[in-house]
């Protein structure tokens, strides 16, 4: 960590400004190399310099410099504003690199901020989501992780379980005397206590998967029934090719869309019937497909026409996924045995505000509310859960009167388990698991 690396922060491609990071002890003094004339190295001030590598010039650009340790990395820092052309930016990276700087690893930048101590593991993760964020909703709670809402939560309870090994490892001098009833009991409330608080975090999930990837939406129905122009409606946008002809939809098309805030994955499929053609055929094997990998499917039929009008098979769902019956073209009457959750025109847009409602409520049932405490990515869940079990067992290590050695082991397999989420406990295949994740340059 006592090198000096760099890397371009902004995207690789022609833009106004582009922006480049230089990290380490070095990042000052190399910067200076390449300056006719000298800054006064006033943190957090900017200056607007020209830059040479011997006598060819680089670029006007600004310079900002953060002093260790108030800098993102809590290291020296340079940041250098050039004009956003990759040719120019691949010149400037050069002319440090060939100074003895390193070109930056992905999430070094930030895996450094967090060997500094500037945030927790769990902060660190939470601006790679933040970065990568499609929806409002998956920015705040982002945003809240990256304030350290689940760090704080994880710190009490790894105070709170310190304690509890306090508590257990001074029984371990006095082996031969039994335990206080009442003094058990409280050990036993406390531990599952904390048991319930991590259960709740391991809870948010489904929710944080969700919002990560995005609630994967499907419209499927027989053919002509208004799929296509459903999911034109929903986007806002004349996406998918819609005519009066059934089986124009042969493909899957997927487009990702933003609904009262969540990320969605919408996704038209082909009219499911016994298909001649054979890439109709195919078509309909893709819908079926599309259909099981669903958090939602929204099942098209018309509105006027009887319920046995609609001919397509149903699809086994799985417990998890969410059935909603759209009836569509209620602009052309609703027929009084038509069994559905909400009729709709895609034509005049009847009913469109109330389907993004209705989305809203079926994908927030979907996992419990993100906003509760943040909502854990997988690698954190891995280790609640691993924490948890720890908690069973020493829990029922208790009730059945084991040695106290043997709780004492598990209340501290849980602390090790907690203390990875956060980082307060690390190895390099942690590190490596976080930062992967990460694009160069943050
Ligand atoms: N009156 C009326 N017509 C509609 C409505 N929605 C769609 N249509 C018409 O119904 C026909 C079929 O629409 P599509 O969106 O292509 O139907 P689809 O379900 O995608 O059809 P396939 O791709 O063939 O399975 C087109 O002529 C649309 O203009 C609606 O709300 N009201
Ligand atoms: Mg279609």
């Amino acid at each position: 960590m006592n090198d000096t690396i760099a890397a371009l922060a902004t995207p690789a491609a022609p833009a106004a400004l582009a922006v480049i990071r230089i990290s380490g002890p070095e990042s000052r003094r190399i910067t200076e190399l390449l300056l006719r004339k000298p800054v006064s190295w006033l943190p957090q001030k900017a200056w607007y310099r020209e830059l040479w590598d011997g006598e060819q010039k680089l670029d006007d650009v600004v310079l900002l410099y953060w002093q260790q340790p108030r800098s993102y990395t809590g290291e020296e820092m340079v940041e250098i504003s050039c004009h956003g052309n990759p040719l120019l930016v691949d010149r400037i990276l050069a002319a440090y690199f060939s100074r003895g700087v390193r070109a930056a690893l992905p999430g070094e930048f930030t895996q450094r901020a967090f060997l500094h101590g500037k945030l927790d593991l769990t902060q660190a993760e939470a601006i790679a989501d933040l970065i990568h964020a499609g929806s409002l909703r998956s920015l705040v709670v982002a945003q809240q992780m990256q304030e350290g809402r689940l760090g704080r939560k994880l710190a009490d309870a790894r105070a709170e379980l310190l304690e509890l090994i306090a508590h257990a490892e001074a029984f371990l001098d006095f082996p031969d005397e039994d335990i206080d009833p009442e003094v058990g009991e409280e050990m036993l409330r406390r531990i599952d206590r904390l048991r319930s608080e991590l259960a709740a975090l391991a809870g948010t999930a489904p929710m944080g998967r969700l919002l990560r990837e995005g609630i994967t939406v499907v419209l499927e129905g027989p053919p002509n029934v208004g799929k296509s122009s459903l999911f034109n409606a929903i986007l806002r946008q004349n996406r998918a090719i819609v005519s009066p002809h059934p089986g124009t939809t042969r493909d899957t098309i997927e487009s990702l869309c933003q609904v009262a805030g969540y990320p969605v994955r919408l996704i038209d499929t082909a009219g499911r019937r016994t298909a001649e053609h054979p890439v109709e055929a195919e078509g309909v094997l893709r819908a079926e497909e599309a259909v099981r990998s669903a958090d939602i499917v929204l099942h098209v039929s018309i509105a006027s026409e009887p319920p046995d009008a609609d001919v397509s098979a149903p699809i086994p769902l799985l417990p998890h996924q969410r059935l909603l019956r759209i009836a569509n073209k209620s602009d052309l009457g609703v027929h009084p045995e038509h069994r559905y959750h909400l009729c709709v025109s895609a034509l005049t847009r009847e009913g469109m505000p109330e389907l993004d409602q209705l989305l809203a409520r079926e994908i927030a049932a979907l996992g419990p509310d993100a906003a509760a405490g943040g909502a854990v990515n997988a690698r954190q869940e891995a280790a609640l859960r691993r924490a948890i079990a720890a908690l069973d067992q020493a829990a029922d290590a208790f009730r059945a009167g084991l040695a106290c050695e043997l709780w004492c082991l598990e209340l501290r397999t849980a602390l090790q388990e907690v203390g990875e989420i956060t980082g307060a406990v690390t190895s390099e295949e942690i590190l490596d698991e976080v930062f992967r994740r990460f694009c160069i340059g943050k």
